[in-house]
């Protein structure tokens, strides 16, 4: 049993309403100190699953505000406890007043992700579930959205349980054969269990590899726009946003900080990243500018390497080439309104190169083309509707699985004595239930839902 927590579960700010939640055994009788319904009903004979319109009145018998009640009485609510939500009005002081009234009467304040956390310590969704909620509540596109509820269904849940299902089987026959030797069991695992552990190792797999794909669907990919100063690279970043969203000049050195924004390609979030232009410089500021383009070297999934081909290039583009070996580049030649004089067979860092003028708008939708193909499309599109993970939490304890059951097989080959198969056994499944939270530690707990908002 836990106490009863209460927040304020809307956005702050000024709204037509705002809701206060209540969760927990006392929430009917915290309710039943502040609330007179119009209907004159004793608070605790109110319907379960109805809403009560009535008034809010504190410790004075002095109204606190005008409200809707609704009461959900466990087990089928969002935290499988008692719920009571309050409707209030929209204000930002009116729903912190509601807010404090209840704590006065009893509640707790819930923490970050409690109400969540409590819908999962009771049972109610496993911790992918609660996860789901989470990336649901952060998607961006609707290619995100559609994934956190696949998620949120219990898919990922319920194939987690099909493996640990498969894997059971395997452990109750070596436990046999470990309890009771004198049985004269053979040693090797028969075929259909070794066929178990094959399809476990062949589902982890897939699931590990889909983590590319979720990832990007989840986060998008990080486009670092980058090139010698005064080539356009921030009239690049506008043309894509289609409004004037960074500084252009005439100037070299215009952009001195990193200037972030997403655009949408096809339901793919593109992370852009505007840089201040590579070169020597002793301005300190721009200096500093300068070292943070060349940290995004490393941290993009996805360069655009920008040159102006309407000049010879020069010592910088070559430099900037050298250190762009080997990653995933696109070559953008802008200002292609001009006359075209440069030499890009010195540029070896880029496989292919787009023509554009992000002055003139030209090109452009033909690069966001190119993009897509290029980087995108390959990890996306996938005709097959499997299963696709989108949290490096999944993939990790999948990775432990997978390894354990490769050891298994090892042992076999080799074969070793059924109780090192035991050992392995007992790490895939419980690896297999640090994905779902079967097993799990307040830090993981806490790591999970320090990210979820108050009242959610
Ligand atoms: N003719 C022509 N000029 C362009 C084009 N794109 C950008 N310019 C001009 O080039 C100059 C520099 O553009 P910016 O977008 O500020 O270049 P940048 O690469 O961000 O420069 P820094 O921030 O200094 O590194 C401006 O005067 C732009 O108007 C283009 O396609 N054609
Ligand atoms: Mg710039």
């Amino acid at each position: 049993m836990f106490d009863t927590i209460a927040a304020i579960s809307t956005p702050r700010g000024e709204g037509g309403i705002g809701i206060v939640r209540i969760s927990g055994s006392e929430a009917i009788e915290i309710l039943a100190k502040i609330f007179k319904p119009k209907s004159n009903k004793e608070v605790k004979n109110l319907n379960n699953f109805s809403i009560n319109y009535g008034k809010l009145y504190n410790e004075n018998n002095e109204i606190v505000d005008e409200v809707l009640v609704s009461i959900m009485k466990g087990s089928k609510t969002y935290t499988a406890e008692d719920i009571v939500e309050i409707n209030c009005h929209g204000g930002y002081l009116i729903t912190e007043k509601v807010l404090e009234l209840v704590l006065r009467f009893g509640a707790r304040h819930a923490e970050q992700g409690e109400f969540t956390r409590r819908a999962f310590l009771n049972g109610r969704i496993d911790l992918t579930q609660a996860e789901a909620v989470m990336d649901l509540i952060h998607s961006k596109t609707d290619k995100s959205i559609s994934l956190s509820l696949d998620q949120l269904r219990g898919d990922l849940k319920s194939q987690i349980s099909h493996l640990k299902r498969l894997l059971l089987d395997v452990a109750a026959h070596v436990n046999v054969v470990l309890d009771y030797p004198e049985e004269g069991i053979d040693d090797p695992l028969p075929d259909n269990l070794v066929d178990n552990l094959k399809i476990v190792v062949s589902t982890t797999n897939e699931l590990i590899l889909s983590y590319d794909k979720g990832k990007m669907i989840k986060e998008g990919v990080k486009t670092a726009i980058l090139g010698k100063p005064n080539v356009g690279k921030s009239s690049l970043l506008n043309a894509l946003l289609r409004e004037e969203r960074a500084i252009v000049t005439h100037i070299a050195g215009t952009t001195r900080d990193i200037i972030e924004e997403v655009i949408n390609i096809k339901g793919i979030p593109l992370v852009l990243v505007d840089t201040a232009g590579i070169r020597k410089t002793d301005d300190i500021v721009e200096n500093i500018g300068v070292e943070k383009s060349m940290s995004q070297i490393e941290q993009a999934d996805f360069i655009l390497f920008v040159v102006d081909g309407s000049k010879e290039l020069e010592e910088e583009d070559l430099k900037i080439n050298e250190k762009l070996r080997g990653k995933k580049v696109l070559g953008i030649v802008n200002k292609n309104d001009l006359s075209q004089v440069a030499d890009l067979t010195k540029l070896d860092s880029v496989d292919t190169f787009i023509n554009i003028s992000a002055k003139e708008n030209l090109g452009i939708s033909d690069m966001e083309e190119h993009v897509y193909n290029l980087i995108i499309k390959g990890t996306v599109e996938d005709s097959s509707k499997k299963l696709v993970i989108t949290n490096v939490r999944h993939k990790t304890a999948l990775e432990k699985t997978k390894d354990a059951i490769n050891n298994i097989f090892e042992t076999i080959n080799m074969g070793l004595p059924m109780d090192l198969i035991a050992v392995d056994l007992k790490e895939a499944l419980d690896s297999l239930s640090e994905v779902t939270g079967e097993i799990s530690t307040e830090d993981l707990l806490d790591h999970v839902f320090k990210n979820f908002c108050v009242g959610k």
